[in-house]
């Protein structure tokens, strides 16, 4: 049948009515039922191995364009929607964002699955279906507050199965409902899965304060995703989630694996396990017991599981290393205790070493511990990041199990982060090199060939200047954010962390409103833009994002500074912000402490949309460098082995840096002291901000003060070059053409090739 007649059949025996008397909320539902059909009725990719993708996030973004786009409809379906007279920009605005992860880690478990489909490989994910996603924010008196962010409407991308398993906690059993998200391929005809497990009856309110009710874990425990980027302290309920998640995987997996006709002790022939950071580590003992508990000895069960199971880290920030007590785990899954008891024992046995033990002193579980020593493969997600793991963070794992440790530096779906949310770019890049880039992102370096051409060069600007306009037009409808599309965009999204540096970021702008204030006034007006959220809990996050909002009310108010310098924050940053921010940057800020961030997956977005990085020699910046040349990056602050170096030594704190040394320099301190100037004092609280003063003097733990003096100065002459338009033009024009290597296409080919092996 015809996409057009489909359409009114659905919306017919839906609506009782034809398209053009629906609206737009019809039309979103009848189109998502349609998509999602068309996405479930297709076979899954065939394959000698299975790979399972757990995590216990997967932040998929808006799903109606992704999914038309990989089914081959997208051109059809706005086509049929503007002869109705409508436009699919406006009915997707209906679909609500599915928040199911907090940041980078989830985000980078969304653009697998896009890039493992896409590649016609066979592999799900495992995860948990959140009632709630990551918390709505909202700006109130200059300070962040949160509100509950459902996403489930009546009609969803879930897919009910009818499957289900029992989960068995200390004292109660739980039943784990499957519900599946089809993941179609671009490019084929294949479609793999995204298995999100809930309860069998959730609650249907959200539960306000931070209490939780043990007793109300059977209709809780899905409702809402941690809303922790790797600093608060996790709690019993996490515990409690991350079992029901692999408990409940495992048990599909070894269904799956029995209904293809294989026996237990074949498992690692056909099945592998990618552990997305720690959060999924039980599924190590889990799948001992549930196979030991089916008749293998521990040795044979240990002996699939290693082969079965491979982890990826993300992250060396020590608070972000998950330890469980042991009492928890006796409390939430009990039958685990004697499984990680005695893998503990056998690795006490063969290395004493107290720094390589499961179970530490403190009876504690280390989850990474664990996850190396019964697992095949360990990877970091930037070069940088597995070198400091491999000489530093885990060098004892690394003496051990060389053999073990690999790199896949991270990359994204530029189906999303390219062809979707930029159309006009992907449209000059057609008319370039042809549309092969789609397919095989590495084509992009066929636009270096057009460094000279300044027809090209001028129609790059043209495109970047569209989209700031559009921008513009959405922050001030949505928002109320008034902006100068003329000015420079500096942009830094990302979650809210003092390693991340946002605080560095609010020291420019001070510097640059004095700058102002005493009469010396920027070569062009910049708008320095931010989106964050900061962990509820996390103290010094919010501070941060006071003094962000503060300096935005100052400015705004401020008819000397306003045309010159202008700050918005983005209210409720999520991936459709994203979307819409990426594609407007001309600066694209990643400056976190070098050796903090793992890699990073925003500055490959921003690149490939032909923003020109500023940065730190961190994470994946590194390789953003050696690709695009020293020309076309701007890089600036201390290198990681200086940065480790640093935190090593006989002060109080253990490190040999102290701040004070930095803050009293004299391009410093007035701008850590205008934190309590009586300008600001006026429109922010005092208390929160001499908060903040205090601890970037006395304690600066991620060092901004270190670096900031040669961020500024870098800063400067990224903005002084964006003067020469041409020249900037081809600087663009190289980041776009060197971004191919970090489409997620090429991270999934190598995942496969050094630790999957599905076919
Ligand atoms: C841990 C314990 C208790 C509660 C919560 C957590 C928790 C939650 C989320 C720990 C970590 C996270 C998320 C981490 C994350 O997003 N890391 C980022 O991963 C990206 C993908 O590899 C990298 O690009 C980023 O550099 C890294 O920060």
């Amino acid at each position: 049948m015809q996409l057009k007649e489909q359409l009114f059949q659905t919306t017919q025996e839906r609506f009782n009515c034809s398209p053009d008397q629906c609206d737009d909320r019809q039309l979103y539902e009848a189109l998502l039922l349609l998509t999602r059909q068309l996405a479930q009725d297709r076979p899954a990719p065939a394959g000698g191995r299975k790979l399972y993708y757990f995590s216990a996030e997967f932040l998929m973004g808006k799903l109606l364009s992704n999914n038309l786009l990989a089914l081959g409809l997208h051109g059809e379906v706005k086509a049929l929607l503007a002869d109705l007279g409508r436009d699919l920009g406006v009915i997707e605005a209906m679909e609500p964002e599915p928040s199911l992860g907090n940041g980078g880690l989830g985000r980078l478990a969304a653009c697998f699955l896009d890039s493992i489909a896409a590649l016609g490989l066979p592999g799900d994910g495992v995860g948990l279906n959140y009632h709630y996603g990551l918390f709505r924010q909202q700006f109130d008196k200059n300070r962040q507050t949160e509100l509950p962010d459902p996403w489930l409407e009546t009609e969803s991308w879930l897919i009910p199965t009818g499957v289900n398993f029992t989960v068995p906690f200390g004292g109660f059993d739980l039943k784990a409902v499957l519900y599946d998200i089809a993941i179609p391929g671009a490019n084929n005809q294949y479609a793999n899965r995204l298995h999100l497990f809930d309860v069998a009856e959730p609650a249907d309110k959200p539960w306000v304060g931070i209490g939780f009710d043990k007793g109300d874990i059977p209709h809780r425990l899905t409702s809402f995703l941690y809303p922790d980027d790797s600093d608060e302290a996790g709690r019993l309920l996490r515990v409690y989630q991350q079992y029901f998640m692999v408990s409940a995987g495992a048990q599909l997996i070894l269904s799956e694996l029995t209904a293809r006709g294989y026996t237990l002790d074949t498992l690692a022939d056909h099945v592998v396990v990618q552990i997305n950071d720690t959060h999924p580590s039980m599924v190590i003992p889990e799948l001992i017991r549930l196979l030991t508990e089916r008749g293998l000895s521990f040795d044979q069960a240990l002996d699939q599981v290693r082969r079965t199971c491979a982890y990826t880290n993300h992250t060396i920030l020590a608070e972000a290393l998950e330890k469980w007590p042991m009492s928890f785990i006796e409390k939430v899954a009990p039958q685990l205790v004697p499984v990680i008891q005695e893998l503990d024992r056998r690795v006490k046995e063969t290395c004493p070493d107290p720094k390589v033990a499961i179970v530490d002193e403190q009876n504690r579980v280390h989850m990474a511990h664990m996850d190396i020593h019964c697992g095949f493969s360990v990877n970091g997600v930037a070069a940088l990041h597995t070198e400091i793991l491999k000489n530093s963070e885990l060098k004892p794992f690394y003496d051990l199990y060389p053999e073990r440790f690999n790199n896949k530096t991270n990359g994204v779906t530029l189906r999303r982060w390219l062809e979707a949310c930029n159309p006009e770019l992907s449209a000059l890049i057609d008319s370039c090199i042809g549309p092969d880039w789609r397919r095989d992102a590495r084509k992009l370096e066929g636009l270096l060939a057009f460094q000279e051409d300044k027809a090209v060069l001028d129609r790059l600007l043209a495109v970047k200047q569209s989209n700031k306009n559009l921008l513009c037009r959405l922050l001030w409808a949505e928002q109320g954010i008034e902006l100068d599309p003329y000015s420079l965009f500096d942009i830094q999204v990302k979650r809210l962390h003092e390693y991340k540096r946002q605080q560095m970021n609010a020291l420019y702008i001070i510097h640059k409103y004095l700058e102002i204030k005493a009469g010396r006034l920027p070569k062009r007006p910049v708008t320095v833009l931010f989106g964050a959220k900061a962990a509820p809990a996390y103290v010094m996050a919010k501070h941060i994002i006071h003094l962000i909002l503060c300096l935005q009310k100052l400015i705004e108010n401020d008819p000397q500074v306003r045309p010159w310098l202008r700050v918005a924050m983005v209210e409720n940053y999520n991936v459709s912000w994203a979307e819409r921010l990426i594609p407007a940057c001309d600066i694209s800020e990643q400056i976190s402490l070098a050796s903090k961030e793992a890699s990073g997956t925003g500055n490959m977005k921003f690149m490939a949309n032909g923003a020109v990085t500023l940065g730190t020699l961190d994470g994946a910046n590194v390789e953003i460098a050696q690709l695009v040349g020293e020309e076309n990056i701007y890089t600036f602050g201390q290198h990681s082995d200086a940065v480790i170096a640093l935190y090593q030594g006989d002060r109080p704190d253990g490190r040999s840096y102290n701040p004070l040394d930095c803050y009293h320099r004299p391009a410093v301190e007035p701008l850590v002291d205008f934190l309590v100037s009586p300008e600001l004092l006026a429109v922010g609280d005092p208390s929160e901000l001499s908060a903040l003063w205090k601890d970037m003097k006395n304690k600066d733990w991620f060092m901004a003060l270190l670096d900031v003096e040669d961020y500024i100065t870098a800063k400067e002459r990224a903005v002084t070059d964006y003067g020469d338009r041409q020249v900037w033009a081809k600087k663009m024009l190289v980041n776009i053409a060197k971004s191919g290597y970090f489409s997620s296409d090429r991270t999934i080919r190598q995942y496969n090739e050094d630790i999957w092996h599905l076919k």
